[in-house]
């Protein structure tokens, strides 16, 4: 592994096009191996501070470290292998099964894909499949559905060893019952992992290290589950419902 997993948001200030601001003085320290959670209502900002983790934007103000170092130092390539992401719209393109759950990682074994494919609760769906792992997905898994494509992308998570991991919605197509069933394979994906995970059913976040609280782009509480119960604030809002 490249790097050991350090996030650092300091002062960070951004918006998509000039003059509208979707983040303000964003702060948050990730030590390595921790989970971060990001909840607040629709348009508060979470993906948008995931997108700059990952540098698809520059930030106007403040700045971003990984392991102390500035993420503009960072090559993308670089980045790109340190950061392993499960999206709600899923990134595959056209290849095998197995090419898609490899990506990044060529020398992985069959045996090692077939691991993170029971990891992901998506072998016994791609065991169907007409070729199974030697299966072509058309451009971007139109042959599949949305929750299998979700599965790929964390089987391809899963294979990954990315010090970094982001989950936004990662489970969000996934049904109730394979939702549960894959419970014990995300905590092995977020293992040993500075993971930030967003998700609306705040059940997969009440165990975060900590939980921040987004409202309008701006921090407006964090602490952890009982921390934020115990404020009786807007996390006490949302989860009380
Ligand atoms: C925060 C705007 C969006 C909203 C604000 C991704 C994206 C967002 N926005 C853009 O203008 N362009 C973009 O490419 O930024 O949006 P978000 O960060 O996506 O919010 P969220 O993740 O907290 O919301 P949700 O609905 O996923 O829970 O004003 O228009
Ligand atoms: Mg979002």
């Amino acid at each position: 592994r490249l790097i050991k997993g350090e996030v650092v948001l300091k002062n960070v200030t951004f918006g998509y096009v000039p003059g509208k601001v979707v983040l303000k003085n964003i702060n948050v320290t990730a030590k390595p191996g921790q989970k971060i959670a990001f909840v607040g209502s629709t348009g508060a900002g979470k993906t948008t501070i995931t997108n700059l983790i990952n540098r698809f934007y520059e930030i106007d103000e403040g700045e971003i470290l990984i392991d102390g170092i500035n993420i503009k130092n960072i090559k993308k390539d670089s980045l790109r292998s340190n950061i392993a992401m499960v999206l709600q719209d899923t990134h595959l393109f056209s290849g095998t099964v197995r090419e898609n759950i490899r990506y990044g990682r060529l020398d992985a074994t069959d045996e090692e894909v077939i691991e993170a494919a029971k990891i992901a609760c998506a072998h016994s769906f791609i065991e169907r499949l007409p070729q199974g792992y030697d299966t072509v997905l058309e451009g971007d898994g139109a042959n599949l559905s949305q929750g299998e494509r979700q599965l790929l992308n964390i089987a391809r998570a899963a294979i990954s060893k990315a010090p970094i991991l982001i989950l936004d919605e990662a489970t969000s197509s996934v049904d109730t019952r394979t939702e549960k069933y894959i419970e014990r394979g995300m905590d092995q994906l977020m293992k040993n992992r500075t993971t930030f995970v967003i998700a609306h059913r705040l059940s997969t976040v009440r165990n975060a290290d900590l939980i921040i609280v987004l409202e309008h782009g701006e921090i407006i509480e964090q602490g952890t589950h009982e921390e934020l119960l115990a404020l009786g604030g807007r996390y006490y809002q949302l989860y009380t419902g």
